[in-house]
């Protein structure tokens, strides 16, 4: 972690009057969520983009619906870790407008961020393929047999957005307008390969806004990042909120 860097983002976060944040599946590694890329980020020698997908549902729902169960798993028993903390305390101080998450876990909720978006659904909607039913899961649910809609005996899915699907568009339009009035953006944990979340920070780059990229990897955004901070999260965003 470089203190010159740091110093930076905590200049940029006190000049700044519209601030949000972009996150990604690197803020939940320190609660024990593996992330999607990288070398820790596959899953039984699946790429998200193989199972992630409606395509890989209906040719396997079995398969899909196991990882889906044991990352419900994870996810429900994880707690909030020191970044997400933070941008819970950031929002709570005045200075974090919105909060948009790729994120399908509940640990910003959980550490006390009010004003989420939720871009990629959450793992706490199961929802029907076929009708408008769908239900929160207050634990992981059973997929062996598979979940099946109550109203049409359809199969049951889990409420998160899959590569090819569309966003939520009220969520959607509501994180384009978020970042279209921000002149700050903290871009944390996130590969920023994924549209069109990747593109969210581009617009705030557009309209003059800065860029605070939190990453132990370089990422297509480094290079145009006012700052980019190589380092966890969870200990980059604790040192920014304990200085600001
Ligand atoms: C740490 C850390 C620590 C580690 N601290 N950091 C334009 C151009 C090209 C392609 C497309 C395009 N527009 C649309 C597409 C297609 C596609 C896409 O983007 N493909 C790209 C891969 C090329 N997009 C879509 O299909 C989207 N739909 C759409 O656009 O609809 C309209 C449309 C339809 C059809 C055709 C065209 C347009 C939907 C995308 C849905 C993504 N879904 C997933 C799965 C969600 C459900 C689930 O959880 O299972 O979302 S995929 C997966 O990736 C998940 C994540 O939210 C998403 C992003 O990943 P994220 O969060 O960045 O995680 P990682 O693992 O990639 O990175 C972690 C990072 O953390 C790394 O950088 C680490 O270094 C770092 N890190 N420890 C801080 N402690
Ligand atoms: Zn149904």
């Amino acid at each position: 972690m470089n203190v010159n860097e740091i110093e930076k983002a905590i200049n940029i976060i006190k000049n700044s009057k519209y601030l949000t944040a972009l996150t990604g599946a690197g803020v939940s590694a320190e609660s024990g969520i593996p992330t999607f890329r990288g070398k820790d980020g596959l899953w039984n020698k699946y790429k998200p983009e193989e199972l992630a997908t409606p395509q890989a549902f209906n040719a396997n729902p079995e398969l899909v619906w196991e990882w889906y169960a044991w990352r419900m798993k994870v996810v429900f028993d994880a707690e909030p870790n020191p970044a997400h903390h933070a941008l819970a305390k950031l929002e709570e101080k005045g200075i974090l407008k919105c909060l948009i998450t790729q994120n399908v876990d509940d640990l910003h909720e959980r550490a006390g961020s009010k004003n989420v978006l939720h871009l990629h659904g959450s793992l706490r909607i199961v929802k029907c393929i076929s009708c408008n039913y769908q239900f929160y899961a207050e634990k992981p649910i059973e997929v062996k047999p598979l979940p099946i809609c109550p109203e049409c005996n359809q199969l049951l899915r889990p409420g998160v957005v899959w590569f090819g699907e569309m966003l939520p568009s009220d969520v959607l339009s509501k994180a384009f307008s978020e970042v279209e009035r921000s002149d700050a953006i903290i871009v944390a944990g996130t590969s920023a390969v994924v549209q069109p979340a990747a593109s969210l920070p581009l617009i705030v780059r557009r309209n003059k806004g800065k860029i605070i990229e939190i990453n132990p990897d370089e990422t297509p955004l480094t290079a145009i990042a006012d700052v980019s901070i190589r380092g966890k999260a969870g200990e980059v965003l604790d040192e920014i909120i304990k200085l600001l």
